[in-house]
This record gives C-alpha cells, structure tokens and sequence, in this order.
C-alpha cells in the first residue's frame, strides 16, 4: 500500500516513531494509502529544517525567489491532470471539478503571489515641519506555520504557502489529515522546481497532536488557519499567550438573497451551484437561501427539479455532478442534520437521504437536500452543516431579507441577486460578511482581501492583505 511520507528539508521521511494512519477513498470507503501520524518530534525536525533555510531563502532576491515560485505554479499545471485524479480519489470531489477549479487555483495562487512579489512596496512618510523622514521596512517574520482543511485541499493549502514563501519566510505546513495526498505531491514538485532544502516542510498528522505542536511551537511565529470556527478558537486560546501572528480563515454560514427582479434562468443556474458544488463542502456555499414571496412558489418549483437532476456517484465518471463526502464520519454528521429537520418543524423538500451506488456501496454518498424553514433561528439555518443541505424561507421586504441574512453568528460571505443598483449598493454596505457577491458567486480575483467577520475568522488573506500579514513592519525614522 502506498506510504505517505513526510517533506523535510527537502527529503522524504518516515515519522520519527513510526506511526501510520490509514487514508480513506471516500467514493469507495477502502483505505487506499497510510499517512505518517506525526507527533512533536516530527514537527521539531521540520522546524529547525525550516530555521536553518531562512537566513538563505530570506536573503534571495525577489527576482530568484518569485522565479522559483513561478515554476512551481507552471509545474501544477503541468501536471494537472495527475494532481486533479489524486485530488478526486483522496476527497470524493467530482474529477471534474477538481479539474476545473482546484488544480487551475492552485497552480494560480502561485503564479500569482510570483507576480505580486514584483510589486509589494513599503510605505514612506515626510514628517512635514520636523525635519524628519520615515519609512517601512517589512521583513519576513521567520518560521511559519499553514494549517489547511479537507475540503478544497491543495487549493487552500498553496493559498497560504505561497505569500508565506514569496515574502521571504520558510514554512512548516500540515495539510488535513483526511485529505493529505496533493500536498505530500507538491514536495516532490517543490523539489523539482528547485526550492532549496527546508524552505517549506510539510508534516502530515492529526490536528490536535501535529498541527497542536505546530501552534504551541515558541518559535512558530505565525500561523496561518483555514478551518473550523471551534477549532480556530482553540488555536486562538494557544497562540494568544505566545503573541503570535494570526490569520483565522473560518467557517460560514452564507445567506443567498433572491429578488423579484434578478436574471432569474441565471440565478438558478447559479444558485444550485453555490448550494451544491463539492457535495456542499465550500465554507462559501450559499447554504441559507431567502427568496422574495412574489416568486417563491416558481422558485421552489425549479430549484427542486434542478436538484433532482443532478447525478450523484463515482467522481470520476465524467457526467458525475455530486461526488462522496469526504468521510464516513462527515457523512454522517451531515445526515443527523437532516433528520432534525421535522422536529425543527421544517419540510424536506429533495433529497434527504444515503445514496448506494452500485460498484461504489461504501461510499459516503448523500443526496442533495432542500429543507423549507419557518423559524430562521432553528438550528439547521445557524449551524454550519457543510454538506449538500440548504435550507430555504420566503421574505417580503429588503429590511426582512437584511435581517435574515445578518441573523447568524457567521459573517463569511453572501450572494445577492437583484437588477437594482440602490438595493445592490444598500445591502452591500449593510450585509456583515467580508465577500458580497451581486449576481455572482464564487467570482474570486485574487487581489481582493478574503475573509470572514463574526465567528467566520480573524483577518485577510488574497492580495497585499496576505503578503502584509507575512511580514513584519518596521517603521524607521531619520531625523535631518
Ligand atoms: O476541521 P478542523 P475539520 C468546518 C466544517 C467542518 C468542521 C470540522 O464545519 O465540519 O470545520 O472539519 C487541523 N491545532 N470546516 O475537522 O478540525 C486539522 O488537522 C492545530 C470549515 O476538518 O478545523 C486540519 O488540518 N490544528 C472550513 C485543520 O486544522 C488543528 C473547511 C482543519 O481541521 C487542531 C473545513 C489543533 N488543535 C472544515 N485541530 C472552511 N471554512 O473552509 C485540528 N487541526
């Protein structure tokens, strides 16, 4: 069986104490690979692996270093098809998808950040009257530690890794552990396009022994957090006494406002999407749908019957739409939601149930669900379910629609389909998310900060945003 191994210092190892942990296919339910089950010492190694590349990688010219990363972005993309293949066996994903979305991202989010290394300037103020210049020096902070989810993995993985590197810092990364398969691939690329030994050591392991040693490192100097809210207050509550750089990219529970007067054939098109895509597991997913009354009933009539049609199996059967959840103890998670749903006094409108498909009967495979709510404030429309469930309500007021969407703990993003600018620029400002979407979802350009309010995380990444958060500013005043 294969053996995933650990990236240190520029090699392929064992875990210190030889523990292994087994890896699912999701589609299928088989263990199909072993993991390292990294503990302390492992993170130790990476560590000062990592402290003894900095003072080089930090030292590279920008020229050299974002070369270097450039490659790595053109070597994804070589590569695609085998990176998507192994991202859809190891995370149930459609191949499809994976194809589409996940491998051009992260090939992108390295491109990107080469690019934007050429451009990353510091600030300069003329204390006018005293005589006196300042400027800003920004450093690389050091040793840092990325801490990535399951559900977009390489994706979200290299979006941290990349402004981490490009700045001039080296990196101790662990990728989920349900998902470890496309990081432990982007070593062997790393290597290949030449990033010197040490400078990004990935270590694989459970979060609350691995990525817990990664947090509590003293000398880990920031971190960098895609995941869930519970566990990005954990990591809070650690890194706090430590003073430590922190970027807390949470969970969500998105609101999807639908008006009267929207395109409406492309906000159903769009909407199943951002309700559906990667079986629901997007923390960007549209999950709490409000439509206005006067076109609710049609609404409800054509989203059920577009959800209807979409093909649930093998992710990768290319006219598969919805794929396996990630995990055995995800899927089952989702579905003890679902059967709250009538003792929450709402209606399951589609789907609701297990799905068995034939050559793949132990997947983790669950039908796209539509619940119909009439309280906003039941659990199924506060909690962050994070699988293919939406729940959706009427509302007959932009005022009740504001409220709707505001009345939850998260503040990641939201979606607003309507023709009319004053109604488009009046929520925008009032919405309490980091990302508006008006008549569009998922639409990312990466200069744009990313990031959540409320219980949705603490920070920005994307742009300028992630290349200040791994520096260190240094304000330097000359008096003349
Ligand atoms: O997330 P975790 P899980 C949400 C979603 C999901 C829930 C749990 O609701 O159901 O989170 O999923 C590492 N110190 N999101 O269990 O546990 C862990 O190993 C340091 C939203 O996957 O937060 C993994 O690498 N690290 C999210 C990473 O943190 C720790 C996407 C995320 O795991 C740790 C995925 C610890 N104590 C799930 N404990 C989004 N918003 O994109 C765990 N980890």
């Amino acid at each position: 069986m294969k053996k995933i191994q650990n990236y240190i210092n520029g090699a392929f190892e064992n875990p210190i104490q030889n523990g292994w942990m087994d890896n699912y296919n999701p589609s299928t339910g088989e263990v199909y690979s072993q993991i390292p089950n990294s503990t302390q010492e492992d993170v130790e190694i990476a560590y000062q692996s990592a402290a003894k590349a900095f003072k080089t990688w930090s030292n590279t010219t920008i020229d050299e270093r974002s070369k270097i990363i450039s490659k790595i972005a053109q070597l994804i993309e070589e590569k695609l098809d085998k990176l998507a293949l192994a991202e859809s066996i190891d995370n149930g994903k459609p191949l499809s998808l994976a194809k589409t979305i996940d491998i051009p991202r992260a090939s992108s989010n390295f491109q990107f950040f080469a690019n934007a290394i050429t451009q990353f300037s510091s600030e300069a103020h003329e204390s006018v009257g005293l005589n006196a210049f300042n400027f800003t020096l920004r450093h690389p902070i050091g040793v840092v530690g990325c801490i990535s989810p399951w559900n977009l993995p390489l994706y979200l993985f290299t979006w941290k890794i990349a402004p981490a590197l490009v700045t001039g810092n080296t990196v101790v990364a662990k990728p989920s552990e349900v998902t470890p398969m496309t990081a432990y691939l982007l070593g062997k690329i790393c290597n290949e396009a030449g990033l010197p030994k040490g400078v990004l050591n990935i270590v694989h392991g459970l979060g609350h022994t691995t990525g817990q040693a990664i947090v509590a490192h003293p000398n880990i100097k920031a971190i960098s957090f895609t995941g869930g809210t519970t566990t990005g207050a954990h990591i809070a509550r650690v890194a706090a006494p430590m003073f430590k750089k922190l970027s807390l990219e949470l969970g969500g529970k998105n609101p999807n406002l639908i008006f009267a007067d929207c395109d409406y054939d492309k906000m159903l098109a769009v909407t199943l999407k951002s309700s559906f895509a990667n079986q629901g597991q997007i923390c960007l997913c549209g999950s709490r749908i409000f439509v206005e009354r006067s076109i609710y009933e049609k609404f409800k009539t054509d989203f059920i019957a577009k959800t209807k049609a979409l093909k649930i199996g093998n992710p990768l059967a290319e006219d598969t739409n919805i794929g396996a959840l990630v995990s055995k103890a995800h899927l089952e998670k989702v579905k003890s939601y679902i059967d709250i749903a009538e003792q929450e006094g709402g209606t399951i409108l589609a789907g609701g149930n297990y799905v068995t498909i034939k050559g793949f009967e132990n997947g983790y495979y669950l039908e796209p669900t539509i619940i119909e709510i009439k309280n906003s404030n039941c659990r199924l429309n506060q909690e962050e379910i994070f699988g293919p469930v939406v729940t959706i309500m009427p509302f007959d007021t932009d005022e009740e629609a504001l409220q709707l969407a505001n009345g939850v703990r998260y503040g990641l993003s939201s979606t607003v389909w309507t023709n009319n600018l004053n109604r488009s620029m009046h929520l925008a400002k009032y919405l309490e998310a980091g990302i508006v979407w008006i008549n569009t979802w998922l639409m990312r350009d990466l200069r744009t900060p990313f990031g959540g309010m409320k219980d949705s995380g603490v920070g920005r990444e994307g742009g300028f945003e992630a290349l200040r958060f791994f520096t260190e500013p240094k304000n330097v005043c000359i008096k003349y």
